[in-house]
């Protein structure tokens, strides 16, 4: 694997950064998470705008244009030959001193590594996820908002840590008035008599790419879809439930909190469109490989 750190691309092994870059010694810095399928950096221009938002909410400066990031994000993936995979794009405070001010990093670090990403076992995107809800409250989104996509993920951590000791591979986050938030890497949708309904982004939740893409599917296909606030009786009482992210794409979720959604299995709505949600994977999208 070849690994693009600041302009140059390194070995996996020689892929190294400063421990005293501020990305480690605080977790200040933002990322991606993105897919490559068929040959197409899928959603890249909404992915590299997401990364520039995230800089911007916490004073980063990236010392790049967004054509350039792009055009380092598909010449990584050309590197390591990747048609489909993952890209985890970072950028870093950089290397400063100790003491947290960001004043002492002249230069943020941009990092792109090409991979590969499973975030569940197989078997639970055909009979669905069990889940529950932990007691680790969604960050407030006047402390570090959960739409800056930062290089801090304890919150998110401690919550999956939760998911872990219960048994389970997810976890429902709640925000600090008890709304339902998101997962620890996912968004969050309920279908309700035929009805798609997702968590509103004020109530705590990423600007989920993923999200927007499957309500684009459901105006296309002619699912209502609406965005209020929702509680665990919302989400216990749903007929379905699925999440969404790039890493997870669409996994139905079948169990929460020991309650049954709708039939305890897939339910049609979620698979219709998972289906449409594939197809626009074929065609939305940079080319990689011309
Ligand atoms: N919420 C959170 C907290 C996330 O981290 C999503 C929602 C889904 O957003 P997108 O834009 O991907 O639909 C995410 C995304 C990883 C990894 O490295 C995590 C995500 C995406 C890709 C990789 O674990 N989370």
């Amino acid at each position: 694997m070849k690994v693009y750190i600041d302009g140059q691309f390194f070995e996996e092994n020689e892929a190294k950064i400063s421990v005293f870059d501020h990305g480690l010694l605080y977790g200040d810095g933002v990322f991606e998470g993105i897919r490559a399928y068929h040959n197409r950096v899928f959603k890249l221009t909404e992915h590299i705008e997401r990364l520039y938002w995230s800089a911007k909410a916490i004073l980063l400066d990236i010392p790049m244009s967004r054509e350039e990031m792009i055009e380092s994000t598909l010449a990584t993936c050309r590197a390591n030959d990747l048609r489909d995979g993952y890209i985890r794009l970072l950028v870093t405070r950089g290397r400063g001193t100790l003491g947290l001010d960001p004043r002492r990093c002249p230069k943020a670090s941009v990092i792109i590594i090409a991979g590969q990403i499973k975030l569940y076992p197989s078997e639970y995107y055909e009979k669905g996820l069990t889940i529950v809800t932990v007691p680790t409250t969604r960050n407030m989104v006047n402390s570090v908002n959960p739409a800056i996509k930062s290089l801090n993920y304890l919150n998110n951590i401690l919550a999956r840590i939760e998911a872990n000791n219960a048994g389970v591979e997810e976890a429902i986050m709640l925000n600090s008035e008890g709304f339902v938030a998101e997962c620890t890497g996912d968004n969050i949708f309920i279908v309700q008599k035929g009805r798609l309904m997702t968590p509103p982004l004020s109530a705590g939740a990423l600007y989920g790419i993923t999200r927007n893409a499957v309500l684009d599917c459901a105006q296309e296909l002619g699912i209502a879809s609406s965005e209020p606030n929702l509680t665990r009786y919302d989400v216990y009482n749903a007929d379905e439930m699925f999440l969404t992210g790039t890493a997870a794409e669409l996994i139905p979720v079948v169990k929460v909190d020991g309650r049954v959604i709708g039939t305890g299995t897939p339910g049609p709505l979620t698979a219709i469109l998972n289906a449409r949600f594939r197809e626009l994977t074929k065609v939305n999208g940079e080319i990689i490989f011309r």
